[in-house]
């Protein structure tokens, strides 16, 4: 019989480049929110994966960025602690991204653990850019493997796996079969919530809320959950409440359906909305609101 294998995963690569997309796909569930809009992960979330002859325990982890103010910041720290404890560097690239600004992102993590690169998105990229990419990336030193995925059509994601359980040491699993993850469920509601937000706003306004939970029940037939969504300006309240109370209305019905699939529970969803002034570069705002 071969060894038990078990180790820690980061997933790491440039905003947008489908790091959640890959964890939910891998883990065949969804843990981590998902948007077409860049910077939606803030915080890193572990995804454990538990097999006959392995745990992987992941990290999704915030795109790596240039920081514009404190909560970036926090969010580069997140991408620290992960760098720190892991075993193998899951490097995730858009394969539409340049390969040389990728390729400094990576040397940036100035990390010494075996490298896998997976291009994602293949079922856009053209045959001559997932060359280049390989091409480049085949150069690097720590650089283990490479790999064309789909994280969004789960291409190749079976393989991905093999290359990696290949990099871990033998160990025993580190968390029981059970253990999905690290997070209390009031952080996957708050992140539920901001999830629509970033679907739901337009332009900026997503980067300025933040979402906690203030009340979470667990009544007889239902779960109560009051939520708060801070934004940044007065003026940033007015839209995100909507004509009539309608932007509310659609972001608590969108995310209320979220939650009871999540808990499999029914749910009344309350939303206040909330205005903290430039609450992104405040160390007491950003510590309470998670970061
Ligand atoms: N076409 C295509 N789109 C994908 C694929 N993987 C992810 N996406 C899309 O890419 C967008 C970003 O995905 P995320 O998983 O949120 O990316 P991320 O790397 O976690 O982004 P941040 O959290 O902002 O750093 C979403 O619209 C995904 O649906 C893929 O394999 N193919
Ligand atoms: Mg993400």
């Amino acid at each position: 019989m071969s060894e038990f294998k078990s180790g820690f995963v980061g997933i790491f690569g440039k905003p947008n480049a489908g790091k959640s997309t890959l964890m939910n796909a891998l883990l065949g569930e969804k843990l981590a929110i998902v948007s077409p809009k860049a910077q939606t992960t803030r915080n890193k979330i572990l995804g454990i994966l538990t097999e006959k002859n392995y745990q992987i325990i992941f990290s999704d982890t915030p795109g790596i960025l240039k920081s514009n103010y404190k909560l970036h910041d926090r969010m580069m720290k997140e991408v620290d602690a992960v760098k720190q404890g892991t075993d193998v560097v899951l490097f995730i690239v858009d394969v539409k991204d340049d390969p040389e600004e990728l390729m400094l992102l990576l040397d940036g993590l100035k990390t010494n653990q075996p490298v896998v690169i997976a291009i994602n998105k293949i079922d856009k990229g053209k045959p001559v850019q997932i060359e280049r990419v390989r091409n480049l990336f085949s150069t690097h030193k720590h650089v283990k493997s490479i790999l064309e995925i789909s994280a969004l059509n789960r291409t190749h994601l079976d393989l991905l796996l093999q290359e990696i359980v290949k990099l871990l040491p033998a160990m025993p699993a580190y968390y029981d079969e059970d253990t999905l993850t690290d997070k209390p469920m009031r952080f996957f509601v708050a992140e539920m919530i901001r999830e629509k937000l970033f679907f739901l706003l337009d332009e900026e306004l997503p980067y300025h809320t933040a979402v906690v939970v203030s009340q979470y029940q667990e009544k007889d037939t239902l779960t109560k959950i009051v939520a708060e969504i801070v934004v940044s300006r007065e003026s940033q309240k007015a839209i995100l409440i909507g004509k009539g109370g309608s932007m509310i209305k659609q972001i608590g019905q969108d995310a209320r359906k979220d939650i009871e699939a999540f808990i499999d529970r029914k749910v009344f969803l309350e939303l206040h909305v909330k205005v903290r002034k430039d609450w992104r570069n405040n160390d007491l705002y950003l510590k309470e609101y998670g970061y």
